[in-house]
């Protein structure tokens, strides 16, 4: 280890950001930590000035899950601070291993109430992987290295919170090299168990979650595939966890996922769950199919321990690296005889006739069927949301990123979603929060220049969102967003007509014209009326992305609405005082 050498606690902090790799830092200035912000270029990082704090920790959590690196942001105490509340929850169920720096009140004034105070410790301790607290300024480049030590160990967001009086002085320090641990394989009876289950299984039906990008397990996952002639569903909201043109790839599980994928799973007998904690939302039913099967022997492998077994019943848990656990398995396969290969042809045979049913649907369903969506359709010369979603998709760059909302037109465009490389999918994942999609593209965007990035946002989502087209105009970042303009919160629109009679409130938008706006904020800004346009668009706009240009393309859609987020956790309203009687 290095001696110790002499320094302040601003050039231990920014001393061990340049230990740790990190380049960017995303922010709003704030006197906290200008003693620290002032030496950010001698290190080499470049500040990320954002329109919001809520966007600095999504273009955190977008750099980081881009790039497998660490995602980094920066607050004032106090107001600062809470602003990154939503995206550190967020960061959280996306496993993303982002260090948010928290500056607080100042340590001789701590519980007087004074300006921009408040405990900034419990407000996260539910949300972080880690919460390090300086508690002296001698401690700064210790606690700051364990801090993003431990994102990456436990891949999700950790807190550095530092009283502001702890940047200045002088302190002896030394700057550790980052410690990354890894986790091996798992234990070996434990993978012995899952190789015979898999070696026996007749019908075996891999699930590649999130753990299979975040250790880099393509190779293996394809290796594993090919071995057992298992087909590879991919968990929710992961379209990227498997290459897309694989014949085994039968796409996502989940909601508005792909009923190749779900009736395919239905028939296993064994599962293997490969990198997936198996999240209750993203095996909820769909599409009228009850498919999880239940008769099936599950293995799970997950680097986290503690969601092994945690929603589904598994007859075997690997506490493991995805990769490292992949590999394990193809070796001990390599010397046992495959019971599934007797009946091979057929399965593949299966597959295939799965996914190409599922494609001509697909094809066949250029908009929604449902009365409601009849009607508003009916009326309307805008375009079908799964017509523009379908060019969408045949328009994208293959080595495009894309980042997805929530909302009804996000969510359904989960069917439409095809990725040959990791790191492309980026959807606000459990946490659900709408506004997510366009602040992560841009911090995906910083990550990887090279590569064409494209945000998916519904109109309501896009008015909690678009500030950051601040921070695209003045920093040159050039993403595109495609903007689907229905004029409602459809997502919730649809509970209004399922559930509640069509008693809309809060629900119908009156939007300006948003291409118009994009314009005013120095972006560029298309309103796209007819589906032939939207490929050209979408080309110009990934062209315009290499001069630093953010485009906003305004998709002009109708009103229909695919099924409902939330139909399990729904039920016809029953009112009991008279006057609610008619709310039936
Ligand atoms: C921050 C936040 N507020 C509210 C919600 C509840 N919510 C879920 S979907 C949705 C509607 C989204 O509307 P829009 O972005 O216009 O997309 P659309 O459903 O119309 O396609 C709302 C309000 C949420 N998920 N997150
Ligand atoms: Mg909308």
């Amino acid at each position: 280890m290095k001696p110790p050498q002499k320094m302040g606690p601003s050039e231990a902090l920014v001393e061990t950001l340049a230990a740790q790799g990190v380049t960017h830092v995303f922010g709003i200035v704030g006197s906290a930590f200008m003693d620290a912000l002032d030496i950010f270029p001698a290190a080499g990082i470049r500040f990320v000035p954002v329109a919001h704090e809520q966007g600095a920790i999504h273009m955190a959590d977008g750099y980081a899950r881009a790039s497998g690196r660490h995602g980094v942001c920066i607050a004032q105490n106090g107001p600062g601070v809470t602003n990154f509340v939503t995206g550190v929850a967020a960061a959280y169920w996306a496993h993303s291993p982002v260090v948010f720096i928290t500056p607080e009140t100042g340590s001789a004034t701590l519980g007087l109430g004074g300006f921009q105070e408040t405990e900034q410790l419990p407000i996260f301790s539910k949300i972080t992987k880690y919460q390090g607290h300086v508690n002296n300024p001698k401690r700064m480049a210790e606690i700051a290295a364990r801090c993003f030590d431990r994102a990456m160990l436990e891949m999700g967001p950790a807190q550095l919170n530092i009283p502001r009086d702890f940047f200045y002085g002088e302190i002896e320090a030394t700057i550790t090299e980052p410690l990354r641990i890894g986790r091996g394989a798992g234990d070996a009876a434990a993978l012995e168990s899952a190789a015979d289950l898999l070696a026996a299984a007749r019908f075996p039906v891999i699930v590649a979650g999130g753990g299979v990008i975040a250790a880099g397990a393509t190779a293996e996952a394809i290796a594993l595939a090919d071995t057992l002639s298992a087909p590879v569903c991919n968990s929710y909201l992961h379209n990227d966890s498997f290459p897309a043109s694989h014949p085994l790839a039968v796409g996502p599980l989940g909601y508005q996922g792909s009923k190749a994928a779900m009736k395919l799973i239905a028939q296993a007998d064994v599962v293997l769950a490969l990198g997936t904690r198996l999240g209750p939302f993203g095996t909820l039913p769909q599409h009228g199919l009850d498919y999880w099967p239940r008769e099936a022997k599950i293995i799970q492998i997950d680097s986290d321990p503690r969601v092994l077994g945690l929603v589904k019943a598994i007859s075997v848990g690997i506490h493991g690296d995805a990769r490292a656990a992949a590999a394990a398995l193809l070796e001990r396969l390599s010397a046992r005889r495959l019971a599934g290969a007797a009946n091979r042809a057929e399965r593949l045979g299966r597959v295939a006739a799965e996914k190409s049913s599922w494609e001509a649907e697909l094809g066949a369903w250029t908009h929604e069927r449902d009365p409601y969506s009849l009607e508003v359709s009916a009326q309307s010369s805008h375009m079908h949301p799964r017509e523009t979603l379908r060019a969408l998709e045949r328009a994208l760059p293959p080595d495009a990123m894309v980042s997805t909302d929530i909302g009804n037109i996000c969510s359904v465009a989960n069917s439409y979603l095809r990725f040959e490389q990791p790191r492309s999918m980026f959807a606000a994942m459990s946490f659900g929060n709408c506004g997510y999609a366009f602040p992560v593209i841009c911090g995906a965007k910083i990550a990887c220049p090279a590569r064409p990035a494209f945000a998916y946002v519904g109109d309501g989502a896009w008015g909690i969102s678009f500030n950051e087209l601040l921070t695209c105009a003045r920093e040159r970042i050039g993403v595109s967003v495609v903007l689907f303009n229905n004029a409602q919160w459809g997502a919730e629109k649809k509970n209004h007509v399922d559930f509640y009679s069509r008693r809309y409130q809060g629900v119908n938008l009156e939007n300006p014209s948003w291409a118009a706006v994009a314009r005013a904020f120095g972006c560029e800004g298309v309103t796209i009326e007819r589906v032939a346009d939207i490929a050209p668009a979408l080309q110009a706009a990934a062209r315009a992305q290499s001069d630093g240009k953010t485009t906003v393309l305004e998709m002009m859609v109708t009103q229909e609405l695919g099924d409902p987020f939330r139909r399990d956790a729904l039920s016809k309203p029953v009112r009991h005082l008279p006057k609610y009687r008619q709310y039936q």
